[in-house]
């Protein structure tokens, strides 16, 4: 089958981050990657919290949700099973899926929904104008932490392997080839598929530049297998090298597959035309 026009994926509104801004490489790679798949935007919806990244379903031709800050994976989990045909993607930023929705993400993960969530990582909170988030490095000086910020960072892939999300990526906005690779990958996934991406803020982040990621980023050794979580998890955890490409990858129940097996259950239990009362009687 040809590849689908890029450009359908386009929406009215063109993207308004600023000059330089590590979000334009998501978004092209996204579509790219749309395109690779033949999908079509009326079947595909883009669900975002509250941030510069979670802009994102506004520069899309497809269905979207400007949700609100930390709550993208519910309302796609909600969508998803509302309406399982549907490609749902959820994106947003490193506050948004680490601070606020930090809860959203781990239990989305272990309910393994056939969605791909996509977290730009600035290690800021770019559209509040610079306050340190979860993933800034400790030290850190902003404006708004004029001395230093004083916790430790999340590592967000790490996080991701210790509730053993189905599929875990990283890549950086530096390398637009690898990243609609890796989420061309994420979206024919079945099940939860977690991209993690290195976007730099050119803005508000001094400390996490194209320049310096580039210096950390390497690709995964080869010789890894995807399938081996505690091997994925060494890779991730170490401080001094940014790994790139596919960490984990396995098979597993959705979480829609898993609903129906209940719903399933619960039908067999209960004569056709039931009246609510006659069902509660199972129960009492
Ligand atoms: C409930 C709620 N709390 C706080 C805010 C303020 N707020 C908006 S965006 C944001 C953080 C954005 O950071 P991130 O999610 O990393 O996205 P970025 O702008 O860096 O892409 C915050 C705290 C809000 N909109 N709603
Ligand atoms: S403030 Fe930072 S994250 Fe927001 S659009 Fe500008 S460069 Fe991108
Ligand atoms: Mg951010």
């Amino acid at each position: 089958m040809a590849e689908a026009d890029v450009n359908q994926y386009k929406g009215k509104v063109k993207p308004s981050w600023c000059p330089g801004c590590g979000n334009y490489s998501v978004i092209t790679a996204l579509r790219r990657a749309m395109a690779t798949l033949n999908y079509v935007p009326d079947e595909t919806s883009i669900i975002s919290g509250i941030g510069c990244s979670s802009r994102f379903p506004f520069f899309m031709s497809t269905y979207g949700f400007h949700t609100i800050h930390g709550r993208a994976l519910p309302v796609a989990i909600g969508h998803k099973l509302a309406n399982p045909k549907q490609n749902v993607i959820a994106l947003g930023g490193d506050g948004d899926g680490l601070s606020i929705g930090g809860n959203h993400f781990i239990h989305a993960g272990r309910k393994n929904p056939n969605i791909t969530y996509i977290m730009m990582d600035n290690e800021i909170y770019a559209l509040t104008k610079g306050q340190c988030s979860p993933t800034s490095r400790i030290g850190t000086t902003t404006k708004c932490n004029p001395y230093a910020w004083t916790a430790d960072k999340i590592n967000p892939v790490l996080l991701a392997l210790s509730f053993n999300v189905s599929f875990v990526a990283r890549s950086y906005s530096g390398d637009i080839k690898q990243l609609e690779e890796l989420i061309t990958l994420g979206l024919q996934h079945k099940g939860f598929s977690f991209i993690h991406v290195i976007s730099p803020c050119v803005q508000y982040n001094k400390v996490t530049s194209f320049d310096r990621i580039k210096e950390l980023v390497n690709p995964i050794p080869e010789e890894h297998s995807t399938e081996d979580r505690l091997d994925a998890m060494r890779l991730a955890f170490d401080n001094d090298t940014l790994y790139t490409g596919l960490f984990y990858s396995i098979d597993k129940p959705t979480y829609e597959e898993r609903v129906d097996k209940v719903i399933e259950k619960a039908k067999a239990t209960v004569p056709n035309g039931a009246t609510v009362e006659e069902i509660m009687k199972q129960f009492t």
